[in-house]
C-alpha cells in the first residue's frame, strides 16, 4: 500500500478526481490511501495566515515557512518522500511515475501564488517536479498528474497489465493507430490488415505505425536508437 498526503489550500479541488474511475479503484483495492490536509488547518496565526509578501522587491506572495513545517512535520515518518511541484523541477517522465510508484509514503505540497519559501525547499523537500514547460497558477493540477501517472504502476490497478507495456513511452514510441466497431463510419474504413486475424503481420504493421508517428511529432523520441 502506498501512503499519499496532499498538502493545499484547495482540497476541494481533488474531491472530484478521488472518488472517479482508476483513483476509486486503487483506494478500493487497498493499492493506495489517499488523504488531503488544508495546509490553513496548520496555521496557528490568528487570520490564519498562509501567505506574506516575497522579501527584497518585487511582487508577489509567498507561502509562509511555518505552517508547511507544522503540516509536513506531522505527516512525515523515515520512509516518507517529499515532493514539491514547481515549474523549476525536473520535467516529470514515464519513468519517474514508475520510481514514485514504488515509493512507501509520498507527501506532495502544492504551492501558489508566487511559490514556496526556499527554506521548505531546502529542509524538508526530497524532489521538485515539474509537469512541463509552461506555468499553472498553483501545483494541485501538476500533482494530479503525477498522481495519476503512478497509480497506473501499483499492482492490479490497471485490469489488463498488457495495456502497461504496451503502451507509448514504455517502448519510447508513440502509441500506433486503434480502431473498433463499426468497420465503415461516414465512408472511413478500418485498415484491412487489422481484420486479418494474422497477428504477426498486425504486430509489424503497428510497430511501422508506432516509428511512423514517433518520427513525425516526436523524433526526439528516436535519438539514440538508430531510427532516424
Ligand atoms: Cl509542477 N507547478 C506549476 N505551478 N506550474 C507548472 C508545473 C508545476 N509544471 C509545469 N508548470
Amino acid at each position: 500500500m502506498l501512503f499519499i498526503d496532499i498538502i493545499t489550500l484547495f482540497p476541494v479541488m481533488f474531491q472530484g478526481i478521488k472518488g472517479t474511475s482508476m483513483w476509486a479503484r486503487a483506494q478500493d483495492m487497498g493499492a493506495v490511501a489517499l488523504n488531503i490536509w488544508n495546509l490553513r488547518e496548520f496555521s496557528r496565526s490568528k487570520q490564519y495566515k498562509v501567505d506574506a509578501p516575497v522579501f527584497g522587491h518585487g511582487p508577489g506572495m509567498l507561502y509562509r515557512v511555518e505552517p508547511l513545517f507544522a503540516a509536513v512535520e506531522q505527516l512525515r515518518s523515515d520512509s516518507s518522500w517529499v515532493v514539491n511541484p514547481s515549474p523549476s523541477g525536473k520535467v516529470f517522465t514515464h519513468e519517474d511515475a514508475r520510481r514514485l510508484a514504488h515509493k512507501e509514503h509520498l507527501i506532495f505540497l502544492c504551492g501558489h501564488y508566487e511559490g514556496i519559501d526556499q527554506r521548505v525547499i531546502d529542509s524538508l523537500v526530497d524532489e521538485e517536479v515539474s509537469i512541463g514547460d509552461y506555468v499553472l497558477t498553483g501545483g494541485e493540477l501538476a500533482v494530479m498528474v503525477i498522481i495519476d501517472a503512478l497509480i497506473r504502476f501499483l499492482p492490479n490497478v490497471l485490469g489488463d497489465s498488457q495495456s502497461l507495456e504496451e503502451e507509448s513511452f514504455s517502448r519510447g514510441l508513440l502509441e500506433y493507430p486503434q480502431y473498433t466497431r463499426p468497420e465503415i463510419f461516414r465512408c472511413q474504413r478500418v485498415p484491412e490488415i487489422l481484420l486479418s486475424g494474422n497477428h504477426s503481420r498486425i504486430d509489424k504493421w503497428r510497430e511501422e505505425k508506432a516509428v511512423e508517428k514517433t518520427k513525425i511529432i516526436r523524433p526526439d523520441l528516436l535519438e539514440g536508437k538508430g531510427g532516424m
